[in-house]
């Protein structure tokens, strides 16, 4: 249900996000290139890693180039977009993907939050987000839940294709941390309860896919490991 305002966040981000204006008050009326996230090419290690992660494990043979990202938010910045609908629920995906990025050694100071309507609109949040070149990684969170909703599979496929479609126009880092359950009692079991928290999960895919990004950007410089 979205009965839970979330006054934390309320007008935040605006104020962040919102163009430079002239000393004496006026608006600037001359458009300035969006600034570039001054990321570092691969940074060090956190010292403390996070919590969570996307399970799987891959080992990639000896003898090729790897490129191999790690969930560190070292000198990052991340923005989240999070829908309101089903808030209770948002609320505690958002605390877990915060937890999740702090632990990964992101600043409280360098992570924005865009709050949306639903899972609808997370992807126009995500791409307003990766468009303003301020942000290693997007991590969009939301909740779906089937039983309370005759128009589930069309909020839930729209919120997947469009996040989808924000990190392929962008090339930034967009992950998926929308929950898509039958009941409320599995979307609070995946928001800290038996099933973990996939908001920290989602933010540390993130990261790891800005690590991973910004690894492969050092084979421009010469340095990477395919580079000979
Ligand atoms: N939005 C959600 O994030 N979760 C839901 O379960 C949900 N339901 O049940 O309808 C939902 N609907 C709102 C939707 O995302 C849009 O905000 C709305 O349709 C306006 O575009």
């Amino acid at each position: 249900m979205n009965d839970r305002p979330n006054a934390r966040l309320e007008g935040a981000d605006e104020l962040r996000l919102s163009p430079p204006t002239q000393p004496d008050g006026e608006a600037e009326t001359r458009v300035a290139p969006p600034p570039v996230e001054p990321e570092p090419d691969v940074v060090p290690e956190p010292d403390h890693p996070a919590a969570e992660h996307a399970p799987g494990r891959l080992v990639i043979p000896d003898g090729v180039g790897a490129f191999v990202g790690m969930p560190n938010g070292v000198r990052r910045s991340v923005g989240i977009v999070v829908s309101r609908y089903n808030g209770d629920i948002t609320t505690k995906l958002l605390d877990g993907a915060l937890n999740a990025l702090v632990a990964a050694g992101v600043q409280r100071d360098r992570i924005d939050v865009l709050q949306v309507p639903g899972a609808f609109e997370l992807p126009l949040g995500a791409m307003a987000l990766a468009k303003s070149r301020r942000y290693a990684c997007i991590v969009a969170l939301g909740c779906v839940i089937r039983g309370e909703t005759p128009h589930f599979d069309y909020i839930a496929a729209e919120a997947a294709s469009g996040l989808q479609l924000a990190a392929l126009e962008t090339g930034v880092p967009v992950v998926l941390g929308v929950l898509t359950t039958e009941d409320r009692a599995q979307a609070e079991a995946r928001a800290g309860g038996d099933h973990g928290n996939k908001g920290a999960e989602a933010a540390s895919s993130a990261l790891e896919m800005a690590d991973v990004f910004a690894r492969l950007r050092t084979i421009t410089a010469g340095s990477g490991p395919s580079a000979a």
